[in-house]
């Protein structure tokens, strides 16, 4: 079937809840990806970072045939054979006592929400009911109908409610802020160290370091978000490590399966997520066989391909090599290791005809809030890609 017909077909029978780009993907290697008539295109969303690892990473494949043979999902009625060593080696490499695996990041979120509320009752003392869970403006944390609570984006918030109480907002990166609002009934500041809808914002410098430092004082849980911006999209393996902070509790998932399967997790201390008692939190899949291999996989991919490091550096190669664009459009260039906002100017038109005309030269890219153009390629990519992809979007400049 054509492309064509294909998105007819989508049209017709699936529901309209997301606009895609017009291009219809049958394989991918790497980078790349192919549409059903052929044409090569570079990645530069890799699935909002899920597969960090690139396409259809042959160790990860490997793993996913292997183990599918072998054993998927026993449920956590029984313990499986991997479990305990995915859960040892994540909490090993990220420097945390204890994981609770679950399988879409909103479940991970949801989990922290959960964690904060109870370690709220029974450790801080806060009365039952009264707890209070800090959050920032500009945020995204998931779709579930707790989540879409604390939102301010009109668009994934409205016509859900009623909402779940219990949420204080305030500015993203305004430290007087969140000082004015911790109580004594909050139990938690749940954050992304940088912002991805949002355009990839970065708060001021020292803002996650003084803000985890006010947690302290406070006994307040410091939650970092970390599904998008960890696992070596920033050029480390958690973005926070930028500011020298290590959260109480951190939500990963995305990459941490490198795009085989929906894996997520938070992992925390043995005080905090010794809060759950058998029956009081899970999940059918999670920490299932399969998920468990795959995953252990795609972190060992991470480390031994030296994702982190290429991140970094490509990431510096690709920023440099954009602000050297010579164009009226471009506002400005942002980000950190492979994770890059470019801000267009209001009278650009807007970054979505961008997007489609990149999309047009073989460049696979998302918009994001009308004016920027958001590139975050997978970590694999090499100099020569970048070379290639900087030729083609100078040229999308030159011609729009
Ligand atoms: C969609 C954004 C990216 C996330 C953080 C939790 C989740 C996400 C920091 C939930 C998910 C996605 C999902 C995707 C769009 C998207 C996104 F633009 F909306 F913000 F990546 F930039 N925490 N992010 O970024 O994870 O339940 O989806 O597994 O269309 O919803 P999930």
């Amino acid at each position: 079937m054509t492309s064509a017909e294909l998105i007819a077909m989508e049209e017709q029978y699936g529901a309209h809840n997301y606009h895609p780009l017009d291009v219809v993907i049958e394989r991918a290697q790497g980078p790349w990806v192919w549409d059903v008539e052929g044409k090569r295109y570079l990645d530069c969303l890799a699935a909002y970072s899920a597969v960090n690892q690139g396409h259809c990473h042959p160790r990860l494949v490997k793993v996913m045939q292997d183990q599918v043979h072998k054993l998927t999902l026993t449920s956590r009625a029984f313990r499986n054979n991997l479990w305990p060593l995915f859960a040892k080696e994540t909490c090993e490499l990220l420097g945390y006592e204890m994981m609770l695996p679950m399988n879409s990041g909103a479940e991970a979120v949801e989990t922290a929400v959960k964690t904060a509320r109870k370690w709220g009752y029974l450790k801080k003392g806060i009365p039952l009911n009264q707890a209070e869970i800090i959050v920032c403006s500009g945020n995204f944390h998931g779709r579930t109908t707790t989540i879409v609570s604390f939102s301010d984006d009109p668009d994934g918030r409205d016509y859900y409610g009623p909402y779940t109480p219990g949420f204080v907002m305030v500015e993203y990166g305004n430290l007087e802020a969140l000082k004015k609002a911790i109580t004594p009934n909050t139990a938690a500041f749940l954050v992304e160290p940088i912002q991805g809808e949002s355009g990839v914002v970065s708060p001021p410098s020292g803002y996650l370091r003084a803000a985890a430092q006010l947690c302290k004082e406070n006994n307040v849980l410091l939650m970092c978000d970390e599904i998008q911006s960890g696992l070596g999209r920033t050029g480390t393996l958690l973005a926070s490590e930028h500011e020298g902070v290590k959260p109480d509790l951190i939500t990963i998932g995305k990459a941490l399966s490198g795009g085989m399967y929906p894996v997520s997790a938070v992992l925390s201390s043995r005080e905090i997520l010794g809060v759950f008692k058998p029956g009081t939190h899970g999940s059918t899949y999670g920490g299932n066989p399969l998920a468990c291999a795959v995953s252990r996989e795609a972190l060992r991919v991470l480390v031994e391909e030296k994702l982190c490091e290429n991140a970094a550096a490509m990431g510096d190669y690709l920023i440099n090599g954009l602000r050297r664009i010579d164009t009226p459009h471009i506002d400005f260039v942002r980000g950190i290791g492979l994770w890059v906002g470019i801000v267009l100017k209001p009278q650009a038109g807007g970054a979505r005809r961008f997007c489609v005309a990149l999309k047009e030269r073989g460049i696979l890219a998302k918009d994001t809030h009308t004016h920027i153009i958001r590139l975050a390629p997978p970590l694999v990519v090499t100099k020569a890609d970048i070379d290639w992809a900087l030729g083609e979007i100078g040229q999308v400049f030159k011609t729009l």
